[in-house]
């Protein structure tokens, strides 16, 4: 039996469609389904449904042989024990920094002010920052950080933005591209070697798939 590990949500909207170019469907509605293990149309094959920041913590300790996480989530968790073969391309956004209109961020940085960035991707941000030399305080947050400088919380935020209808709607603008982001199938690395001629042709049917829905 092989498991992959995703998030409820767009992630695993957006990932029906690369299984089912495969030739799997869940065999439960996820939608109505209060399941967590979801069976397919392939015996060998079910879907553990998992908050998305925990998928690659099910992999890493094998309890999924496989997943689908955003590039965000990765780079949070640091990728220990991980393979990342495949760019899914789906679940697509960019992080970037952001601040309220009226905010002089680059005159923020270059007085070298000490700056307060709100961010639920303190990994990511520390490193960005860092390279850049900007001096930061990061205040953890674990959702809604377009509130944080609405509300005197920090000057700024890094998040991640789709179609910038959430930061627009909040008076908040991008100053900074970080990286682009994507969902990414992540492998157990021991798993890989143990179960090759399981895991190896559903890696390149899906690597066909998503090729195909780029
Ligand atoms: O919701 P939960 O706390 O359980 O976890 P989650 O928020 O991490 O899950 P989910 O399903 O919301 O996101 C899963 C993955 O989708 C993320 O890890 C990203 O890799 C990817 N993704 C792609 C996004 C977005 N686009 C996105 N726009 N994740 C979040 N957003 C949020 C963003 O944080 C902001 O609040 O949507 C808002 C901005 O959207 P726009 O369209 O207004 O710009
Ligand atoms: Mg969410």
């Amino acid at each position: 039996m092989i498991t992959l590990a995703l998030s409820k949500g767009r992630i695993f909207d957006e990932t029906l469609p690369l299984l089912a170019a495969a030739g799997i469907r869940p065999l439960d509605n996820s939608d109505t389904s209060r399941k967590l293990i979801l069976r397919t149309s392939r015996r060998d094959l079910r879907l553990l449904i998992v908050r998305a920041s925990d998928v690659p913590t099910y992999v890493q300790y094998g309890a999924a042989e496989l997943g689908v996480a955003g590039k965000d989530v990765l780079l949070e968790h640091g990728g220990a024990g991980l393979y990342q073969p495949l760019d899914l391309g789906i679940a697509a956004c960019r992080m970037v920094v952001a601040v309220p209109e009226g905010f002089d961020y680059a005159a923020a940085v270059r007085q070298g002010a000490r700056l307060r960035v709100a961010t639920k991707y303190t990994q990511t941000a520390r490193e960005h920052f860092a390279a850049k030399g900007v001096h930061v305080d990061l205040i953890k947050l674990y959702g809604s950080m377009e509130l944080a400088p609405l509300v005197g919380l920090a000057d700024a935020i890094v998040d991640l933005v789709s179609t910038g209808h959430t930061l627009s709607a909040n008076r908040l603008h991008a100053v900074e591209e970080i990286r682009p982001i994507s969902a990414r199938l992540i492998v157990n690395q021991a798993a890989l070697k143990m179960k090759r001629d399981a895991i190896q042709p559903l890696l390149e049917e899906l690597s066909k798939a998503a090729v195909i829905h780029a």
